[in-house]
């Protein structure tokens, strides 16, 4: 995401550095296919592991299209057959997978660790456990604690704390110094922006709203180790909340982001960043506000529209912050008020979109819709303030889009449709009356038929494989988990199920998607993060890729190169690719609202 430049630049003066890497172009090409594995077959698991009372479903993934039928089983840890022989269900092919079986032992519900086999082919080890998700959530919160901007917890340093930021592509007023330092890297560049970090934001306060037990207390409000009363979800959407509040500093100026693709230019650690924009290598960086207009000042614009987009998101932030916080801080409590009032307003004499303003790269945020941001922003609103017009407006936003588009989509542009699922229909069922909990009920489960009309394979996954995959699958999953909320209607359950497994190995790769976790797992090894790169990767414990992508876009796009032998070149023949090789920025880059919107799913999963 936006790193594409860097991941060249950076591949380049690593391998000048290293004394040349071999540099390989597209490892998985059919023209230089690799050696097919000794045993052309896995068992894909939920390596983290299985709730007992849920779904449990493994699948073997076959390269060879006509194995032998397998008869699986579950073995536990001391040798013991606990289920089985039973039968493998022939399921779609997928991906890599020229042949695919379901391997559904749900009927297993006794904690334990066991593994499945089905004849020589043993899967990782499956645990099976009522905790097996608690402390995930607070894990995750470790990757955006070490991308904080302003003082960083990691290096124990200010980033950027001094040079954020002066105010560019502004009518009247640019070349004003506005301090905006603090929030999150959006990624494994610097960039910030505020339609990421305000979402990201609002998972974190929903994640807490909804599931207040899964969170602990061990750092404290700079994000250093120290429990400080605090649950860390708070101090984490703290930090999120007070660089909004910076980025809308008047009630007619609301910013967009901070730097530009310039940053990609020096592959630096964050606080030494020597990226320069025109004020000297290390110098002041840039802040966009939003104009209603196109937006780009080199080479490339974005097609923005109006402020709603981005107004609404910060209301809805705002809003939940504000109930939220109030227990613990009374004056941040109002001023989170008055603040989401005056974002709601401005949204709504700007309709439209405001997209990431691109400079030297044609990649941006190529946001086109504003009314769900809208919607959720008017129903958080009616339920801080009380006021039925909010509930209106927020329902006559939801039936402009019921359906959040890229669902039942074969592709979109990049985060076109984004947040990729719609928080505004659930915030809508829980402060409104019987129609509106009934709308939205219905627009998740129009949203989520389409997906799994598309989910006709064996591991159950309807997404298009576009870029930042791994967050469609995430907000899925959540959009499943809240209509079977609102609703107690479990029709979606295994496709919810399948999403989540997914993210955790139950993928043709059978790589975790989320660095680290579980810590004997098989997770990413060499991301797209030069933090990562020169002080290891646990630096970036938590992090969620951006997830596969189908092959014809990672052979599309610039600056995207491997950098060393593909050790899934065995799965990686099919029509989609993943790539655990720190050069590849479309499908191995950590990224913040990904990671944050787990942060809610995970935090679900802990306090079943
Ligand atoms: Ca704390
Ligand atoms: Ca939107």
């Amino acid at each position: 995401m936006n790193a594409r430049e860097r991941a060249a630049i950076v591949a380049l003066a690593i391998c000048t550095a290293w004394g040349g890497c071999g540099r390989v172009r597209h490892a998985a090409s059919p023209a230089d296919a690799p050696a097919r594995p000794a045993e052309p077959v896995g068992i894909r698991v939920n390596q983290l592991g299985y709730l007992p009372d849920g779904p449990k479903v493994a699948v073997l993934c076959s390269l060879d299209p006509q194995p032998d039928a397998p008869a699986f089983a579950v073995v536990a840890e001391a040798g013991d057959t606990v289920l089985g022989p039973a039968p493998a269900e022939r399921a779609g092919v997928f991906g890599p997978c020229a042949a695919a079986f379901r391997l559904d032992f749900s009927a297993l519900r006794e904690p334990g660790r066991y593994r499945v086999a089905a004849g020589k082919v043993v899967s990782p080890p499956v645990r099976v456990a009522h905790d097996v998700y608690r402390g995930a959530a607070d894990t995750l919160l470790a990757y955006l604690r070490q991308q904080r901007s302003g003082f960083n917890p990691l290096f124990r340093d200010s980033v950027h704390q001094r040079t954020d930021g002066i105010l560019v592509d502004h009518p009247t007023r640019a070349g004003e110094f506005i301090p905006v330092a603090g929030g999150w890297a959006d990624a494994a560049d610097y960039l910030q922006y505020v339609t990421t970090s305000a979402h990201a934001t609002y998972m974190l306060l929903m994640a807490r709203r909804d599931h207040p037990g899964a969170f602990g207390d061990a750092f404290d409000a700079a994000g250093l180790p120290g429990p400080n009363g605090l649950p860390d979800v708070l101090d984490e959407a703290r930090w999120g909340l007070e660089w909004l509040l910076r980025m809308f500093p008047e009630d007619d100026l609301l910013l967009n982001q901070l730097g530009d693709d310039r940053d990609h230019a020096f592959p630096d650690l964050p606080p030494t960043d020597s990226s320069d924009y025109g004020w000297g290598k290390g110098g002041m960086r840039p802040v966009y506000p939003c104009t209603g207009r196109p937006q780009g000042l080199l080479a490339y614009r974005n097609r923005s529209t109006g402020l709603a987009s981005t107004a609404g998101k910060l209301a809805s932030a705002f809003a939940l912050g504000s109930l939220e916080l109030r227990p613990f801080d009374a004056e941040l409590a109002d001023s989170l008020e008055d603040r989401a009032l005056a974002a709601y307003r401005l949204g709504r004499e700007h309709p439209g979109v405001c997209q990431t303003a691109p400079a030297g790269a044609p990649y941006f945020y190529e946001e086109a819709n504003w009314v769900d941001d809208m919607e959720l922003a008017a129903a958080q609103l009616h339920e801080l303030t009380g006021n039925e017009a909010y509930l209106r407006q927020a329902m006559e936003y939801a039936e402009q889009e019921p359906v959040t588009p890229w669902m039942g989509a074969d592709t979109a542009r990049h985060y076109e449709w984004f947040p990729w699922h719609n928080n505004g229909h659930y915030q809508m069922w829980r402060t409104g009356g019987a129609p509106e909990k009934e709308a939205g009920a219905d627009f998740y489960r129009r949203g989520l038929e389409a997906v799994a009309a598309r989910a006709a394979n064996a591991f159950r996954v309807g997404i298009p494989f576009i870029w930042c995959s791994n967050n469609l699958m995430v907000s899925f999953a959540t959009q499943a988990r809240l209509y079977r909320t609102m609703t107690g209607d479990s029709t979606f359950l295994a496709h919810e199920t399948a999403a989540l497994d997914w993210i955790f190995g139950t993928n043709p790769w059978g790589v975790s998607m989320v660095i680290g976790l579980p810590a004997d797992g098989v997770t990413p090894l060499d991301p797209h993060s030069i933090v990562a790169k020169r002080l290891g990767v646990a630096t970036q414990k938590g992090g969620l890729v951006d997830g596969p992508v189908y092959r014809s876009i990672f052979e599309s796009l610039l600056y995207v190169e491997l950098t060393a032998p593909d050790e899934y070149a065995a799965w990686n023949g099919g029509s989609l690719v993943y790539h655990d090789d720190w050069g590849d920025s479309s499908t191995n880059e950590p990224i913040m609202d990904g990671t944050a919107n787990l942060v809610w799913l995970l935090s679900a999963l802990a306090v079943n």
